[in-house]
């Protein structure tokens, strides 16, 4: 197989890269010194977290004088993610730390005034069409295509600035920010998105560059695009919640309300019901056109040594086949393994992003975290598994899954928690609520709502929040709307929906009348009522921007 060098220099999920360098015919080597450069024929940087950390690795490394030569000596570069904002002046990120400094640009973050800040999801990278030949591209991007972005930075794009350098530039539309999505001059090529994580439109990409097939000509069909298809496109994600059942397999199951035994049929009562096999249902929902997987891990599996925990080999199976980004939650917190070891949470994400995840979920641990981060008056403590992981990895990579319930109550003196006025009084006719978090599945409440939770996770670092309820799980009568809309007001960082999901049009309905920023469903995929590809239509139909799964070609 012919290979390429990848300069791994902070940990990261590199895993899917490896998957997706592999899937396209070639071999990594990987650089281990800065004197491996001098061997490499072909090279990738990829990066993520802070631009700071990323460019002060390097330095500490003696990376930055050998990647400034073998950049300058012509043979093929590839940057992704903060490997292309690397090539730039500096970052607003950290002001201090110079970049490579071949782009003359900072990067800037998006204004989180105006929309959910990082921008995470599927977004275009439409090439600006100058110093092309008409009806070109490079490196096989598609107008037409949508790729997975994960950033709070990036370079604005001012028209014809790189250009006139003799860059080829793709860009991207953020709300009312216009940014730089991919660039490309003589051997250099870089991506903001992560090409590893965008299906096949992102695997064509990595297979041009290692290729070196740098032009294209694009097909009249893709070249009949309107402009109105630019932009993010409302992000679909499929949920497992994986348990071992009462036989000792790996299942996914789903319950209502959080109760996974079975109520009806011969089980009733006792079973977990099994709803499939976890590799299977991911790669399933990969070919349906799910934006993102979800994996939330709801027993901890005792007795079992940390590293020997079945959900590492899932993410590492799965990540071998589906090229969107993957998610695992449960059990995410400070451990005692087996044999009496102490495992800092850090260590605990470290196993899963090494395994293929992209992005950890935490619960119960955010819930006992933001308790403390209030009784300290609101200061942070810098030892939560929140801030630690999104300090090492970047706070996209950290999410907070939250499991509220309602508590409703006469009027909103008798709490000291945020209420909402519902539409939906109780029993007894009381028409406030508040959202009461849970820990241990929701087992168990806590003295904390849901907008205390979500704004002590923004503030430590969290980059999004799963928005579960447990009143709607499994309920199949659409998302808690009121819910959804009162965390979205409460915080800037992006919101998933969840729980309730039962027909496409409950989608149409979470996108209509709240400014959530992605919606999750499980049981109705799992039962196969619905696939993600019949929500899209169907999203697509009420001229939603959706992103439709592109077939191995
Ligand atoms: O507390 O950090 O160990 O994480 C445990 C994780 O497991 C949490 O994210 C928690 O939400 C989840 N969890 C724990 N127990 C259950 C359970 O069901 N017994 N599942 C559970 C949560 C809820 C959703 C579900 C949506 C959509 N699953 O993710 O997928 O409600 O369902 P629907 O579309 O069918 O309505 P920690």
């Amino acid at each position: 197989m012919p290979t390429v060098h990848l300069l791994d220099y902070v940990a990261g999920n590199v895993r899917s890269l490896v998957n997706a360098i592999n899937k396209v015919g070639y071999e990594v080597e990987w650089v281990r010194s800065p004197s491996d450069l001098q061997n490499a024929e072909k090279l990738i940087l990829p990066g993520v977290g802070h631009f700071g950390h990323c460019l002060s690795q390097l330095s500490n490394g003696d990376y930055l004088e050998p990647l400034r030569q073998y950049i300058t000596s012509g043979k093929p570069f590839m940057g992704i993610c903060v490997g292309l904002q690397a090539l730039f002046e500096g970052s607003e990120e950290d002001a201090n730390v110079p970049g490579l400094g071949l782009i003359p640009v900072r990067m800037q973050k998006f204004n989180a005034k105006t929309k959910s800040v990082p921008h995470i999801g599927w977004n275009s990278a439409t090439n600006t069409r100058v110093n092309l030949s008409r009806g070109q591209s490079f490196y096989g991007l598609n107008p037409n295509s949508k790729y997975y972005y994960v950033h709070s930075y990036a370079a604005r794009y001012e028209p014809e600035t790189l250009e006139r350098d003799g860059w080829l530039v793709a860009v991207a539309s953020y709300g009312e920010e216009k940014f730089i999505g991919a660039v490309a001059r003589d051997n250099i090529f870089a991506t903001q998105f992560h090409p590893e994580k965008s299906g096949q439109a992102g695997l064509r990409t990595i297979h041009a560059f290692l290729n070196g097939d740098k032009f294209h000509t694009l097909t009249p069909e893709d070249l009949a695009r309107t402009e109105e298809k630019d932009g993010l496109t409302r992000r679909i994600i499929a949920c497992l919640d994986v348990r071992t059942n009462d036989a000792g397999d790996l299942v996914v199951t789903k319950g209502d309300q959080y109760d996974v035994r079975e109520k009806n049929g011969p089980d009733a009562g006792g079973q977990v019901r099994n709803l499939g096999k976890p590799v299977d249902m991911a790669k399933k929902y990969y070919e349906q056109g799910a934006d993102e997987v979800t994996f939330l891990n709801i027993t901890s599996f005792r007795n079992c040594p940390v590293a020997d925990l079945p959900m590492l080999e899932i993410l590492r199976r799965t990540s071998e086949t589906v090229f969107v980004p993957l998610t695992i939650g449960g059990g995410i917190r400070d451990t005692v393994d087996t044999d009496g070891t102490h495992i800092p949470a850090l260590d605990v994400a470290t196993m899963y992003f090494k395994s293929g995840a992209d992005k950890v979920s935490i619960g119960s641990e955010a819930v006992m975290a933001a308790e403390e981060f209030y009784e300290a008056g609101e200061t942070l403590s810098g030892k939560t598994a929140i801030e630690t992981i999104s300090k090492a990895y970047g706070n996209q990579a950290v999410v907070v899954s939250v499991d509220p319930k309602r508590v409703y109550v006469s009027r909103p003196e008798d709490t000291g928690h945020h209420t909402i006025k519902t539409k939906y009084p109780n029993g007894v006719g009381q028409t406030f609520c508040w959202y009461q978090c849970t820990i241990k599945g929701g087992r168990e409440p806590r003295d904390i709502d849901v907008c205390q939770l979500a704004k002590a996770a923004e503030a430590m670092g969290a980059g999004e929040i799963l928005l579960n309820c447990i009143d709607k799980d499994g309920s199949n009568s659409g998302f808690d709307l009121e819910l959804i809309n009162h965390v979205k007001a409460a915080i800037a960082i992006p919101v998933i929906a969840s729980s309730g999901a039962g027909l496409p049009k409950h989608f149409e309905e979470v996108f209509e009348r709240t400014t959530t920023d992605a919606a999750l469903g499980a049981g109705m995929f799992h039962r196969g009522e619905y696939t993600v590809g019949d929500v899209k239509n169907h999203l697509d139909s009420k001229g939603f921007l959706v992103r439709q799964f592109e077939p191995d070609v």
